[in-house]
């Protein structure tokens, strides 16, 4: 091995080691990191800054306006990409470094690659407190970037510069890994950012990190085609993991080879393409009646690339055939082994693939009557969208499950949604047919709300075609606008379509519900005979908002301008704000499926004891699979 060095400061080392990393999967290669964003300060000016000046030639930097959204950004593209390929982030010490928790938690709860790189105080100590230090009272060593440890899946201080010979490999090892990828932290001192080093040439050399496919274990294929082979009742639950694995194809194949039905969570929406499949639309308490019917009576649940989330279980009380049995396929070994479920721990493409070939084997085939059934009850979810959900309610304005119809009619094949809080996520598990290419993003782990214009530029950054559409309600809108700023910037064009419903609606529906009375959801004037936030509605004015910031804005409330409005947003180049007016208080049906949101078990107020009850007898459905 060449013993030949080159001396370069330890954020110069960084930068020029991110620019030779690879991703190769099935034979296609690519780079693993290609740009970075970044917000300077003090803590990475002087370093991250002048390394990229300098030696950033292959890794472009971007300007987000705010530390959380670049790592949005940096969740979407990795979502676009199917985790072969993701973003780096560099901030400022202090705030620039803590406002990208929310960010972080959102990347590893959703399995997300994320590298993050901010700043931290210096290494030498002797500067006394730097501005923006927390002097912690017992632990010398101690950052406020110490809160990145519990929402990354590796963190490490870079204490000394030849410290990334040993960093640099795992933070890529982990960002490649399906099983343990998540937001990666490298935390960067701002005096050892500049200090110098020998490092050796070729640590530079170009590497290629392979995204594995690990195959099932024959002996557990052997016990799941024992369990398919009793089914009566078999459902799938497809979930992010069939898009990260790219499994669509085997999936379908599998379904109907075997005849099983299929419900998508929030992460798996669109995982069903093959119009032949009998999908049942989404899982769980946002999801359809009709997915949560079949759910109940299944005698066997396929699990394939979920967390099992309790939006998905309903708490636990959605699955109640009495010796229901669950399969669970996943990379990663916690989640194969939830629900006491058969645990496949592997790739979904390679497992959906080998447990095919045994069925087919095995001679297992479709059941008529079952799906004839399911067939039927599909029929009847269909007219209730239709009667319920995009009919006009007399009076009102339009609701926003009309608008999501209105949307999914226009969309078109390489388009995208984009979508994580409010009530739209719900809406559109319930409603977005995603098949025919009208891929549907729907960040539903953390649900943060101000993920979605910054993880619209991450998809717009990863596709130059078709139309990116962040799908956001007023509430969400009004907690992180600012990267349309971004947009405009770099001429990343993305369409906003913003339901505005004064308020947290989604909230507002769940507090009626469970908490009694509506209290502080909403966009409301002080109103002084109650010292609430009950008076006047706001007259915001989102568009003018947006406009502000460089957007072609349209203000629209009935669907022939929701639908014109759409259609010029498409042939137009520049970044689109579509505002419209929705009803206040109409919502979706609901899917039938409980969840745990607990009532307040002692309280002066018969409604509130009332809604007690019931919730204590709801919770009598929850049942505990080991
Ligand atoms: C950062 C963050 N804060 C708070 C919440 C809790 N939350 C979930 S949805 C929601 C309201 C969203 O309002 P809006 O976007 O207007 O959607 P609507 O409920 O009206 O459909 C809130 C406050 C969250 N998910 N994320
Ligand atoms: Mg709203």
């Amino acid at each position: 091995m060449s013993t030949a060095t080159i001396r370069l400061t330890m954020a110069q080392a960084l930068v020029k080691y991110l620019q030779v990393q690879h991703s190769e999967r099935d034979g296609h290669t690519r780079r693993l990191i290609p740009a970075i964003f970044g917000i300077f300060g003090h803590g990475n000016v002087t370093g991250m800054g002048q390394a990229l000046e300098e030696y950033g030639a292959d890794l472009p930097y971007y300007h987000p306006c705010n530390e959380q959204s670049m790592v949005h950004t940096a969740s979407g593209f990795a979502k676009a990409k199917h985790r072969l390929a993701t973003l780096a982030c560099t901030s400022a010490i202090g705030p620039g470094a803590t406002n990208r928790i929310s960010g972080a938690a959102t990347a590893t709860i959703n399995r997300l690659p994320v590298l993050l790189l901010p700043g931290d105080y210096y290494a030498t100590r002797h500067q006394g407190p730097v501005l923006q230090q927390l002097e912690h009272p017992i632990s010398g060593d101690v950052s406020v970037n110490d809160c990145f440890r519990p929402v990354s899946r590796f963190f490490d201080r870079i204490l000394r510069p030849e410290q990334l010979l040993t960093a640099l490999p795992e933070a890529m090892r982990v960002l490649t890994d399906p099983a343990d990828t998540g937001a990666v932290t490298l935390s960067l001192p701002q005096d050892v950012q500049v200090e110098a080093w020998d490092y050796p040439s070729h640590f530079f050399a170009e590497r290629v990190w392979r995204v594995e496919r690990p195959q099932p274990d024959t002996g557990r294929l052997a016990e799941a085609l024992a369990l398919l082979k009793k089914a009566k009742r078999p459902l799938i639950i497809a979930g992010g993991g069939v898009h990260y694995s790219e499994a669509w194809e085997e999936l379908a194949a599998f379904a109907l080879a075997c005849g099983i039905p299929v419900s998508e969570t929030f992460a798996g929406k669109g995982a069903v393409q093959n119009a032949e499949v009998l999908l049942l639309g989404g899982q769980g308490t946002c999801g359809t009646p009709l997915a949560a019917k079949v759910a109940n009576q299944a005698d066997l649940v396929i699990c394939v690339g979920t967390r099992l989330a309790d939006f998905t279980t309903g708490s636990q009380s959605v699955f109640q055939h009495p010796e229901v049995k669950f399969i669970s396929i996943n990379v990663c070994s916690r989640d194969a082994h939830k629900q006491g479920a058969l645990p496949l721990k592997a790739d979904a493409r390679e497992a959906l693939r080998a447990l095919r070939q045994a069925t087919q084997e095995a001679g297992i085939k479709p059941q008529a009557a079952y799906l004839e059934q399911l067939a039927g009850w599909q029929r009847e979810w269909q007219s209730q969208i239709e009667k319920e959900i995009l009919a006009q309610a007399p009076g009102e304005a339009m609701s926003q499950g009309q608008l999501v119809g209105l949307l999914n009619e226009e969309a078109r094949s390489g388009d995208v949604v984009i979508t994580a809080a409010g009530g739209l996520p719900s809406d559109l598990l319930k409603m977005w047919d995603a098949r025919g290419g009208k891929e549907c993003q729907m960040e539903f782990g953390y649900s943060c709300m101000g993920y979605e214009i910054p993880a619209g530029l991450g998809v717009r950054l990863a596709q130059s075609t078709g139309e990116v559409y962040v799908f956001i309600g007023d509430g969400t809108y009004l907690m992180n606008p600012t990267e349309l700023v971004t947009a405009l910037q770099e001429g990343l064009k993305i369409t906003l379509v913003i339901s505005d419903n004064c308020g947290y609606q989604c909230i507002r529906a769940l507090q009626v519900a469970r908490a009694g009375h509506a209290f502080g959801n909403e966009f409301r004037h002080r109103n002084p005979s109650t010292n609430r936030l009950d008076g006047e509605y706001l007259d915001l004015d989102l568009a003018a908002n947006a406009q502000s910031m460089g957007a072609r804005v349209w203000r629209v409330s009935t669907p022939e301008a929701v639908r014109q409005a759409l259609r010029e947003a498409r042939a137009e180049t520049r970044t689109c704000a579509i505002v419209v007016e929705t009803e206040k208080h109409r919502y979706l049906p609901p899917s039938g499926v409980w969840i745990d949101f607990g009532t307040a078990q002692t309280s002066q107020d018969p409604l509130i004891q009332k809604q007690r009850r019931e919730y204590e007898a709801d919770q009598q459905k929850q049942r505990f699979h080991y």
